[in-house]
């Protein structure tokens, strides 16, 4: 079975979209199979958003994602990592598609870094190393 790490981001939580961003996984039919809030330290993102150091956006975006508690999940099903990110929407949570968790309950703030409430793996590899990463044990 498929796996992919979820994350709520400190504006999930901050704004009480922890149950509403699991039902919609519930819903969808895929299983929650680990789950923690942590406050994510520089290390831990350091490690997760490799793939963006360099860019304009890295300093914030570490920056927002230490601003608060979030919440970390490993969820489980057949093509999870794709159905996720169909089940989250694009990242411009302003022309995010109705229906997803970032076009229906998000909206550019106008920060350096765009505020989109969640993460979700991109690939079977990315998803190896990001749950490797949030859930060593
Ligand atoms: P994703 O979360 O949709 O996979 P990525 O390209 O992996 O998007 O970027 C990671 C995070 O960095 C995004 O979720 C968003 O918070 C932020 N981000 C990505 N691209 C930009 C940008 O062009 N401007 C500001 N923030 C961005
Ligand atoms: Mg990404």
């Amino acid at each position: 079975m498929e796996q992919t790490l979820v994350l709520i981001k400190p504006d999930g939580v901050r704004r009480n979209l922890v149950g509403e961003v699991i039902a919609r996984i519930e819903r969808k039919s895929y299983r929650v199979v680990a789950l923690k809030m942590m406050h994510a330290d520089l290390e831990t993102l350091g490690k997760h958003y490799a793939e963006h150091l360099g860019k304009p956006f890295y300093e914030p975006l570490l920056e927002f994602m230490m601003s608060g508690p979030i919440v970390a999940m490993v969820v489980e099903g057949h093509r999870v990592i794709e159905g996720f990110r169909k089940i989250a929407g694009t990242t411009d949570p302003t022309t995010a598609e109705l229906g997803t968790i970032r076009g229906d309950l998000g909206a550019d703030q106008g920060t350096r870094v765009v505020q989109n409430l969640v993460h979700g793996s991109d690939s079977p590899e990315s998803a190896a190393r990001e749950i490797a990463i949030f859930f060593p044990n």
